[in-house]
C-alpha cells in the first residue's frame, strides 16, 4: 500500500494568492484521492527539519524563511504509481521548464516559491506524511 501514496503540499505562495481551490481540483481530476489533509503554518525551525536533506544548499536559508512566511497544505494523497505520477503532474521544479498542462507551469511563481511539493521516493512519502499527520487523521 505504501508504493500507491505520495505526500504534498500547497506552497505559501500558491495558498496565499487563493490557488488552493483550483490545484485540489487538478489533482482529483488526475485520479488522486485525498488520504489526508489540513491547513498548517510551520515555524522556521520546523520548516528547516522537513527539509533538512537540503541544509548544506546554498539555498537553504532562503527555502526556509519562504517555507514558514505563510499558511501551507499538506496532504497524503492516494493513486497507482503516486509518486511517479504526481512528479509528472507538478513539473520540474523551475516554472520555466515545467512541461505546459503542469501545476507549477499554471502556478509557480518562480524556482522557488513554485507552488507545490511532491515526494520524490515512497520512503520519503511514508517519512513526510507522518511529519504532518497522525494515524488517526488519515482516511
Ligand atoms: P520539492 O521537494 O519541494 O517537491 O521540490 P523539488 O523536489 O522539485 O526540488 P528540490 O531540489 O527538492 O528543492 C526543494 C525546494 O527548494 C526550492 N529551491 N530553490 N533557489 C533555488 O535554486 C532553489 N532550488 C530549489 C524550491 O522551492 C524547491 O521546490
Ligand atoms: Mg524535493
Amino acid at each position: 500500500m505504501a508504493g500507491n501514496r505520495t505526500f504534498t503540499m500547497i506552497k505559501p505562495d500558491a495558498v496565499g494568492a487563493g490557488n488552493t481551490g483550483a490545484i485540489i481540483k487538478m489533482i482529483e481530476e488526475a485520479g488522486f484521492k485525498i488520504v489526508a489533509m489540513k491547513k498548517a503554518l510551520l515555524t522556521k525551525e520546523r520548516a528547516g527539519q522537513f527539509y533538512e536533506v537540503h541544509k548544506e544548499r546554498p539555498f537553504y536559508n532562503d527555502l526556509t524563511t519562504y517555507m514558514s512566511s505563510g499558511a501551507i497544505v499538506p496532504m497524503i494523497l492516494e493513486k497507482d504509481n503516486a509518486v511517479e505520477d504526481f512528479r509528472k503532474l507538478i513539473g520540474a521544479t523551475n516554472p520555466k521548464e515545467a512541461a505546459e498542462g503542469t501545476i507549477r507551469a499554471i502556478f509557480a511563481e518562480s524556482i522557488e516559491a513554485n507552488a507545490i511539493h511532491g515526494s520524490d521516493s515512497d520512503e520519503n512519502a511514508e517519512i513526510e506524511g507522518k511529519f504532518f499527520f497522525a494515524e488517526v487523521e488519515k482516511f
